[in-house]
């Protein structure tokens, strides 16, 4: 499928998908947000054990494309949330491979949910981060008040929302809201070599880290006992399980297969 506001590679299996509506910032747009959701339903069919997610231009993502909510008002934000941002960003949420985010730029609005909702997030030195929507009259929507608070905790959290003020990437990483910051230049070669690395891994058990963990922040300590034990079941019948256990006992890397 080709797209239009998307780039879409996937090579190694490393699937890569960037934003590309750089003179909107990467705004999101319906046709962004369909095409996005697709993408990602041609990233859970394929070969891809990682996915690499980022932006063409100088932004990551500027959140909600005002201009076409401008030219269609009055719009009906529940149906549009519904209706086009919970279908990638479950899509996201629910992916076996993990995911990587590059903030190639500023993260905006429900941009920044989509880039909170990878595993790791790398964000460039200059790049800054915004929970921009209360600056519009809105509130924090596509799940950034569960990645944010998840993240830093009430406190921060409840700043950024209520002041839509900007944090630096240095700032993002000091209070846990992303990975790491990165040296510009060196950015997308970083996150690239990442996510090939993570390719490289088991990546059945990799799926089920990403979904315990969610069980993990969000149930209790019963729930994640037996979350683990059913997760346990499955990575331990893995092909890479006994690839591992085998390389172990002769003294050699593991060649994972990722099944
Ligand atoms: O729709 C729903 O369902 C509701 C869901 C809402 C979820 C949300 O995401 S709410 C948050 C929406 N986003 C924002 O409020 C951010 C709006 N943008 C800005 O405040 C500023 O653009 C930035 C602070 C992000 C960056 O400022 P700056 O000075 O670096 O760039 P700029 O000049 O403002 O923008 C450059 C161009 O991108 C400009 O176009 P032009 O004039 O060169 O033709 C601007 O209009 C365009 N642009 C930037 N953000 C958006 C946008 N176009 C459409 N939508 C945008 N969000």
């Amino acid at each position: 499928m080709s797209y239009k506001t998307l780039l879409f590679d996937l090579s190694d299996n490393v699937a890569m998908i960037s934003f590309n509506r750089p003179d909107r910032l990467n705004a999101l747009s319906i046709e962004l947000l369909r095409e996005l959701a697709a993408a990602l339903e041609a990233v859970a069919r394929s070969d891809a054990r990682a996915l690499l997610l980022t932006g063409e231009g100088r932004a990551f993502c500027a959140g909600a494309d005002l201009l076409e909510v401008q030219a269609q008002w009055p719009m009906d934000l529940k149906h549009l949330l519904n209706t086009y941002y919970l279908p990638p960003i479950q899509a996201l949420a629910e992916l076996k491979i993990p995911v990587v985010t590059a903030i190639n730029g500023l993260a905006a609005g429900a941009g920044l949910s989509f880039a909170l909702s990878a595993d790791i997030v790398l964000a460039a030195q200059s790049s800054y981060l915004m929970l921009a929507f209360a600056n519009i009259g809105l509130v924090p929507d596509a799940g950034a008040t569960w990645f944010v608070a998840k993240a830093v905790g009430r406190m921060k959290a409840l700043e950024m929302a209520l002041t839509g003020d900007k944090v630096p990437a240095q700032k993002a990483e000091q209070i846990g809201l992303i990975t790491r910051a990165v040296d510009d230049e060196a950015l997308m070669d970083e996150a690239r070599s990442l996510a090939r690395k993570l390719a490289e891994r088991p990546t059945v058990a990799l799926g089920l880290i990403r979904q315990q963990f969610r069980t993990g922040l969000t149930g209790t300590l019963e729930e994640t006992f037996a979350a683990e034990a059913e997760n346990q079941g499955v990575a331990g019948a893995t092909a890479d399980f006994a690839e591992a256990v085998a390389a172990f006992g002769e003294k050699r890397p593991p060649i994972f297969k990722g099944k």
